[in-house]
């Protein structure tokens, strides 16, 4: 079973020419609270992809749409010291943040983060200054604790550290668990502004919030990272997710985010990814969700485009690209 040929992403013939889209996978999983399974994840939503349908009703088409969706192979670091882990990773994701084409990151557990902003830094767009770039994040949790049992780079930190990396703005929504040190910052970093799942699922007044929620999207300007950590859905829509938690967003309400983000008439989303994607063994249902949404990021995407609203900024180019030597990580920490 194991050896099986790894199908492309929505069973898309591979791609020889130039690339539009790319789905890079990081299988990498280090410090997730108490689920497992997240370094499969990758694979697992690539093979659920495969059972999506290609038609897309806003397109009016089915995908590709006329552009091609190149499956880059997975990254397969494995290095000695997290640090270089986290390096490795951005080296694996550079050549396809250079602005033409638009990169699809499947994880793997949201520790992934911190090596995503330094390939967006790469972007034409942020030219290497992400005091321009605005975070959408989709989650469950803040992921603003400044370490988690001594670990700065853990999944639960994910947010803090790309505030750390000098982005301008953070937009959270879907959260619903996290600490009291978190809970203040919160409230008192301007730069954060979180939508509370306990408001925007409120049977009372939710559309009041959501209504909000989907306004703040829409004004936004500039260069946009969209994070989707599953866990921002209700658990019974992601059981085997890394850490699946109660009351949640309904899988229409992240379709909706995603497609007013894509919207955004002064935005351009440069990439987006998809993590904390567990392997369910009962039903595929947990995989199968992250394999919808991914489609619908590709979807909003091929729909900017048309729109003019997502242009390549430089020459498109093959599926063959070197990794490029990055050791940010590792260089600028002073250890442990
Ligand atoms: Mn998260």
């Amino acid at each position: 079973m194991e050896d099986e040929r790894m199908p492309n992403f929505l069973d898309l013939a591979p791609v020889s020419g130039d690339v539009d889209i790319a789905i890079l996978s990081l299988p990498y999983e280090l410090t997730t609270s108490y689920g497992q399974g997240t370094a499969s994840g990758p694979k697992a939503c690539i093979k659920a992809s495969t059972q999506v349908e290609l038609y897309d009703e806003n397109l009016g088409e089915d995908l590709p749409a006329g552009l091609s969706i190149h499956t880059v192979p997975p990254w397969d670091g494995d290095e000695a010291t997290l640090l270089q882990q986290l390096d490795s990773m951005t080296s694996y994701l550079i050549p396809w943040f250079m602005g033409d084409c638009f990169p699809v990151c499947l994880g793997g557990e949201h520790g992934i983060l911190p090596s995503i902003m330094e390939a967006v830094r790469q972007h034409p767009l942020v030219e290497n200054d992400l005091s321009n770039l605005t975070v959408v994040q989709i989650d469950a949790h803040g992921d603003l604790r400044a370490e988690l049992d001594g670990e700065p780079y853990s999944h639960a930190c994910a947010a803090a550290r790309a505030l750390d990396a000098g982005i301008a703005s953070l937009l959270q929504v879907g959260i619903r668990a996290y600490s009291k040190e978190e809970h203040e910052r919160m409230i008192h970093d301007e730069r954060i502004t979180t939508f509370f799942a306990k408001d925007t699922q409120s049977p009372q007044n939710g559309s009041h919030h959501w209504n909000q929620w989907l306004q703040t999207l829409t004004s936004i300007e500039g260069p946009v990272h969209l994070t989707i950590d599953i866990d921002g859905l209700d658990g019974t829509l992601v059981p085997a997710t890394g850490t699946p938690v109660p009351g949640g967003l309904t899988y229409w309400q992240v379709e909706e985010t995603i497609q007013t983000l894509f919207n955004a008439k002064n935005a351009v989303i440069v990439s987006a990814d998809v993590n904390e994607i567990g392997v369910q063994e009962d039903s595929p249902l947990t995989q199968f969700t992250a394999a919808m949404l991914a489609t619908n990021v590709v979807a909003s995407h091929v729909s900017a485009r048309r729109k003019g609203t997502w242009k390549p900024t430089e020459t498109t180019s093959g599926p063959n690209r070197q990794k490029v030597d990055f050791r940010g990580f590792s260089e600028s920490s002073g250890g442990e």
